[in-house]
């Protein structure tokens, strides 16, 4: 019995050794001190020992059992201690270390300059509007005065979508945002001020064009509208957006919603003006901002007004071509724009 004793408490010093995880703990306290255990056993066999021998074995076997009791603890306290000390390792914090800003993200360059423009505008009492970017024929050319066999109505311009005709003509995907002209008039009586900012598509592509773009539409209709406020508007929006140093020009042009009719220049942003440099982007110095005029006495009459009493200035401008223009940007290829290329989005 005695041997029995001292051999379980040699055997239990050796699993204590060679443990070195919770579940091998739990696994060893119930083998040897659990209800069923080895420890137990050995104290039911001492119980029915009798006399001197159950005194003597009897205060050895509770020897036994504070050993293995304690060496358990021990153990077991060593190992949380391990438990605790791993722990902290991993979810060691350094409180001097900078703290790690949340990446933001920002709005694309053109809803940018989208914006901008709208700002710029608005500080001059244009207020904003939408018109449809999918809309009838009638907004989009008939109303502004294009004949049936104008070329921007023909399948090479212009997106025409597959749905039924209505009074105003067939749906077409807008190929400008003039289609807002006669709409505002129909709206609401002058004095107008609006700016229309919107998309527009087109079958082109290639360095300066795009099939989706968007254009700004300017419409200012009053009494004794003239070309000189154009000119003063015009002006003011390229001396805010554009900064002192770039000029501006108007040519002699034709729309047939606007008489007279003007296309708006300014100086190229990539080569200065420079011919020398051989600009990929402008090729002569100057770079086509957009179209403007006043406002056709047709397309009045067809917005309700009175061309007799009320006169107005139109301009539509394309906002990439608008915000490529601009010092500093030095994009030369318009389809950089909108190749979802992260390092050049990221740019701005
Ligand atoms: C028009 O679209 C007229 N509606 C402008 C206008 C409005 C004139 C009001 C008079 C009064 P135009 O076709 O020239 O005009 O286009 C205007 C501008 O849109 C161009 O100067 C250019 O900046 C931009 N643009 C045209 N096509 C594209 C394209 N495919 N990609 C990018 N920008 C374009």
């Amino acid at each position: 019995m005695k041997s029995e004793l001292e051999k379980l408490k040699q055997e239990f010093e050796a699993v204590m050794e060679t443990i070195t995880d919770r579940a091998a703990l739990e696994q060893a306290k119930n083998e040897f001190l659990g209800r069923k255990g080895r420890l137990k056993m050995l104290l039911e066999q001492v119980a029915k020992l009798a006399g001197e021998e159950r005194k003597t074995i009897g205060q050895l076997a509770n020897e036994v059992k504070e050993g293995l009791e304690a060496a358990y603890r021990y153990k077991e306290h060593a190992l949380n201690e391990a438990h605790t000390s791993t722990q902290a390792e991993r979810e060691w914090i350094d409180i001097t270390e900078p703290g790690h800003a949340p990446e933001e993200g920002h709005l694309h360059l053109t809803s940018q300059a989208i914006e901008e423009i709208t700002d710029i505008f608005s500080r001059v009492g244009f207020t904003s509007v939408r018109a449809p970017e999918i809309d009838w024929d009638y907004y989009v050319f008939e109303s502004l005065n294009m004949p049936k066999d104008h070329p921007a109505r023909d399948d090479w311009e212009t997106f025409f979508v597959e749905a039924p005709e209505g009074k105003k003509g067939k749906m077409v995907l807008t190929p400008h945002t003039s289609n807002s002209q006669v709409r505002q008039m129909e709206l609401v009586k002058p004095p107008i001020r609006m700016i229309n900012i919107n998309r527009t598509y087109r079958r082109q592509i290639d360095i300066t064009h795009i099939p989706m773009f968007h254009q700004f539409e300017g419409l200012m209709i009053d009494k004794g509208v003239a070309v000189i406020h154009l000119k003063g508007v015009l002006d003011y929006f390229a001396r805010t957006f554009f900064g002192p140093d770039r000029r501006t020009r108007l040519r002699p042009h034709h729309f047939r919603f606007t008489e007279p009719s003007f296309e708006v220049d300014i100086s190229c942003g990539v080569c200065g003006g420079d011919l020398s440099k051989n600009c990929r982007l402008c090729k002569s110095g100057w770079l086509e901002l957009g179209g403007a005029g006043m406002v056709h006495p047709r397309v009045l009459e067809a917005g309700g007004l009175d061309p007799k009493e009320y006169s107005g200035f139109a301009f539509g401008w394309g906002v990439e071509r608008t915000l490529m223009m601009r010092e500093g940007i030095k994009i030369d290829d318009i389809r950089v724009l909108y190749k979802n290329d992260l390092r050049f989005v990221r740019q701005f």
